[in-house]
């Protein structure tokens, strides 16, 4: 039998386990990438491993989640960063550089080589043919320092792409297509491989559109095959001798095939508050907007800046609208104005915003009471924005573009035919914002700069014989890593500071979760299917380690949040019986009896419920290395015993 993409790429970088799925597999790691938001707590975990140098091919820090510096914290936290890059290996990418995603395709990613990033959103560089995951912090670290990375081996899905997209509908329709296929948790467990006739007709950019938003998906990771066009895309960018051909075998085997015909597809956009809540835009009708923002890691490459910049020429923005502009990079930038591009969104009434994540991840631009802002982003999560009550929709640029101008959502069909864009056969190459590292003599000498806004993380223990604590909260299906640890232009600046975070962890869901957590002393989380979807965040489990959980019980869990769980020696189980779920209330006294050794074993484990005297069976399904680092109180503590 031959095999799929996805198979090949792994079997190329498999350091330990077979290839069965739904078993533990451990992969060498080519590149890693940080971003600034998740990349502090990593490299004070990469510090506390004490490894003087990167072990990868390549590791690159960038800064561009949190680029406001309303004080002095973030500029501390880019200052560390920017020592440690210097002084451990690394490049780094300044501030203003553009969005990691974007410049990592554009510079470093490889056809063939595997990535991961302290970023859900990872998946980018699978457009490009790489088995690019995301990962928290700690699973970075340790890659960083030349450790295998494990996961479980996923299964395959062919997305087999038919025909060609019509003019106005784009890249971004596809994925909100698969979106509404499969839905959010419907990749988890799964890589989701692009083939068929209609991959030739898409270019990088486009392709890479489809792989990042595979992140909504729950996917472990999706991916283009590497042919002529990544080649092309490559030479444009003058990595022509990175490129390296890439398919699935003829006769490769697909545990689910999806069959789309781009020609089929219409306009989409993703309503209020989940990605997979799409319908075409014509069904959604003419509803007025007071936003649109156009960037984001899913949609800001030239191309799709270029077409933005066409519909808007000559025209002008509607009163009622505020439309920002973010493109990805520094060449994207660069490009749009040097070609002129940058003056006809400018004339038409458009806000400039810097190359970053901006108001993606709630860093200004948050829409005004109970607006509606359409976004070319990949995640419409309640609150995410800013604005507690805003609705946020996900659409196309051009979608995005063509509103803006009508200040009502447009199907941009109904605007005649779309502008011709022509885009250029080699891209600006200019990294002057990119820092080489120290070489490893003058290493020695390079001092890393800590901030008073950096603050040790919280360590974990060896797990007790037994535990009993309170349901200090119970939650529904679909919470995201936005509701377990918010982000936003508030609390961003203190990620490296997971005190003062801790005050903030469940707002949204109890204003009092903190309170409740310091005076019970520990807790058990209890939640409903795909709990922790969205964002990589390490910060969505050490927050909660901080405030005494030992275990968090649901009926299913989204895959980075529970390898970040394990990671930080928070026990995570789902119920054998999902009806157990409403069996249990907030303020429940819950026992693990004998844990310990139940994990040990490998025995059975049961819930007490002492408040209502009834007992409930859990699944846990870790393997060795899992339970390791559980008994040891996670990664870190497992990662030192093991090198005494
Ligand atoms: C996001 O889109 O939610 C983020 C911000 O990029 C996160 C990382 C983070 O929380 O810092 C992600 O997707 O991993
Ligand atoms: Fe940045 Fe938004 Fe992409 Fe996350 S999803 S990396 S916040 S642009």
């Amino acid at each position: 039998m031959g095999y799929t993409i996805g198979q090949k790429l792994i079997k190329a970088h498999l350091i330990e386990g077979e290839m069965t799925p739904g078993t533990e597999i451990g992969i060498r790691i080519d590149q890693t990438l940080t971003q600034d938001a998740t990349g502090t707590m990593a490299y004070l975990e990469f510090e506390a491993m004490g490894i003087d140098r990167v072990k990868t091919e390549l590791s690159v820090a960038y800064i561009d989640h949190n680029t406001l510096q309303t004080g002095f914290e973030n500029a501390d936290d880019h200052r560390f960063i920017q020592s440690v890059a210097k002084k451990r290996g690394l490049l780094y990418s300044k501030p203003g550089n553009g969005i990691c995603h974007q410049v990592h395709l554009e510079r470093f990613g490889k056809p063939g080589k595997t990535l991961i990033g302290s970023d859900s959103h990872t998946p980018t560089g699978g457009g490009i043919g790489m088995l690019a995951i995301g990962a928290g912090g700690l699973d970075v670290a340790v890659a960083m320092g030349g450790g295998t990375y494990y996961t479980t081996m996923p299964k395959m899905t062919l997305v087999r792409l038919s025909g060609k997209l019509s003019p106005w509908v784009s890249a971004k329709d596809v994925i909100l297509d698969v979106l509404r296929i499969m839905s959010v948790k419907g990749g988890v467990g799964k890589i989701i491989e692009y083939g068929g006739e209609g991959v030739k007709t898409l270019s990088v950019p486009e392709r890479a559109t489809i792989t990042n938003m595979g992140a909504e998906l729950g996917a472990t990771t999706s991916v283009f095959p590497s042919d002529e066009i990544t080649k092309e895309f490559l030479r444009a960018q003058g990595r022509e001798n990175d490129w390296t051909e890439l398919s699935s075998d003829a006769d490769a085997e697909y545990d689910e095939i999806i069959d789309i015909d781009l020609s089929s597809l219409a306009p989409l956009a993703a309503m209020p508050h989940m990605p997979d809540n799409v319908k075409t835009v014509e069904e959604i009708g003419k509803i007025k907007i007071n936003q649109v923002c156009i960037g984001s890691c899913t949609n800001s490459s030239l191309s799709d800046m270029m077409k933005v910049a066409a519909i808007l020429k000559g025209k002008k923005v509607a009163p009622n609208v505020s439309l920002t502009i973010s493109p990805g990079s520094m060449q994207v930038l660069n490009m749009l104005s040097l070609n002129g591009a940058l003056s006809d969104i400018i004339s038409s009434g458009a806000r400039l915003l810097e190359c970053a994540c901006g108001p993606c991840i709630g860093m200004g631009q948050s829409p005004n009471s109970a607006g509606i802002s359409l976004r070319t982003f990949n995640r419409n999560f309640e609150g995410r924005s800013g604005t507690a009550d805003a609705g946020i929709y996900l659409v196309s640029p051009e979608v995005a573009a063509a509103s803006a101008l009508t200040g009502v959502l447009t199907d941009p069909r109904t605007l005649g035919e779309m502008p011709a864009i022509t885009l250029p056969g080699s891209f600006i190459i200019n990294d002057n914002m990119i820092e080489k590292p120290a070489s490893p003599d003058e290493a020695d000498s390079v001092e890393i700069l800590y901030g008073p806004n950096i603050k040790p993380f919280p360590s974990s223990t060896d797990l007790p014989e037994s535990i009993t604590a309170k349901a200090v909260l119970k939650v529904g299906d679909n919470i995201t890593t936005d509701h377990i640890m918010p982000a936003g232009a508030k609390i961003l600046p203190y990620r490296s500071n997971i005190p003062y975070l801790s005050n903030f962890c469940f707002r949204q869901c109890d204003e009092k979760f903190a309170e409740h957590c310091k005076e019970a002393g520990s807790g058990i989380i209890i939640g409903g299917s795909n709990y922790g979807q969205g964002s990589s965040r390490e910060h969505a489990a050490l927050v909660p380690l901080y405030l005494g959980i030992r275990a968090v019980i649901t009926k299913s869990f989204a895959r980075i949040h529970l390898a970040n769980l394990i990671n930080a020696g928070i026990m995570p189980f789902t119920f054998a019986n999902p009806d157990d779920y409403d069996r249990i209330d907030t303020n429940d006294e819950l026992a693990l009896d004998g844990i310990r050794e139940k994990i040990i074993s490998g025995s059975a484990v049961t819930l007490k419920n002492i408040t209502k005297g009834e007992e409930y069976a859990l699944l846990s399904n870790y393997s060795e290395r899992q339970k390791a680092m559980i008994l040891a109180g996670g990664l870190l503590n497992y990662t030192k015993n093991n090198a005494k």
